[in-house]
């Protein structure tokens, strides 16, 4: 039996792990207990020298249809600020060095939508919709969709989203650039996830923690510090092993073996 009750952790192709939402009687609505075991598993993960990459999906029908509404109606002001509920949410991706893909396909609303775009590399199917429907219940998006929706898609098309509570379509999605790639089927997007994920796990780790680590830069800073920070950890790299490791394999004319240092 697996150690989680709403999720199944697999690794389906060397360095990568694969995260399966499954609570499907509710459409992966995600209540804290899942939420903890994916804080769990991500950590796990991450701890794991051998992989290098995770993908996150949930089903055909639902990726996630959004926080736990049922669980939530009775929260109140005091309990959700005095506990700091949502702050499991926000410890998801703070953490999490090594690059994260989110495969969507069918709902992916409120909380769901929210956690898609934790992910470094958005796909989706040609069955996925996205929305933050949180106005019709009377409240608004928690765990940083007000925020990374507008980075993504821009202020006026979020705003639309989020005032109107409309859903997002895949092809929309995929035009507005809030996914890398629009898949036919949703087993072509999780193949093409964990493809993406594999060939990431097989360059060095050293690398590939520093590339995502300057790109997230440029989400928080100007673009003249931001380039600054590149430059910084770029000459770093340059002490690194793996930095000797793959030019001495490109003039050889051989395949880098990377000792992740
Ligand atoms: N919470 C709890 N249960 C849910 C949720 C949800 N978000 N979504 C679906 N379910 C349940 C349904 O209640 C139903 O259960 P039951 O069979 O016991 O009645 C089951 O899943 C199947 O759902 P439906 O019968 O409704 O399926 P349909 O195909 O008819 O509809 C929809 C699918 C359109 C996705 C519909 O289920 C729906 O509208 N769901 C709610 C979507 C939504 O409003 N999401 C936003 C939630 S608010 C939010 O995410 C705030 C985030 C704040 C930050 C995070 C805080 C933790």
């Amino acid at each position: 039996a697996s150690e989680y009750q709403y999720l199944l952790v697999s690794r389906p192709k060397p360095g990568v792990g694969l995260i399966q939402l499954n609570r499907p009687k509710a459409l992966n609505a995600l209540c804290t207990p899942l939420i903890l075991e994916l804080n769990s598993a991500l950590r796990t993960l991450q701890a794991d020298k051998t992989i290098g990459a995770f993908v996150l999906t949930g089903s055909d029908r639902a990726f996630a249809a959004g926080a736990d509404i049922k669980e939530m109606k009775d929260l109140t002001f005091s309990t959700a600020y005095g506990a700091d509920f949502i702050e499991a949410w926000s410890d998801l991706v703070t953490f999490l060095k090594k690059p994260l893909i989110t495969a969507v396909n069918g709902y992916a609303l409120g909380g769901g939508c929210e956690l898609a775009m934790m992910g470094d590399i958005m796909y989706c199917s040609q069955k996925a919709v996205f929305g933050q429907p949180e106005i019709k219940l009377g409240v608004i998006p928690g765990a940083g969709g007000s925020q990374r929706l507008t980075k993504a898609i821009g202020k006026s098309r979020a705003m639309e989203v989020i005032l109107t509570g409309d859903n997002i379509s895949a092809k929309q999605a995929g035009e507005w650039g809030l996914v890398a790639r629009v898949f036919e089927t949703p087993q072509e997007c999780l193949d093409g996830a964990i493809a993406a994920a594999e060939k990431i796990a097989s360059f060095s780790q050293i690398a590939v923690k520093a590339a995502k680590e300057v790109v997230n830069k440029s989400q928080d800073l100007g673009i003249r510090e931001g380039v600054e920070y590149e430059r910084r950890v770029f000459h770093g790299l340059f002490g690194s092993k793996d930095q000797k490791i793959g030019m001495k394999a490109f003039a050889e004319k051989q395949k880098p073996e990377w000792s992740n240092e």
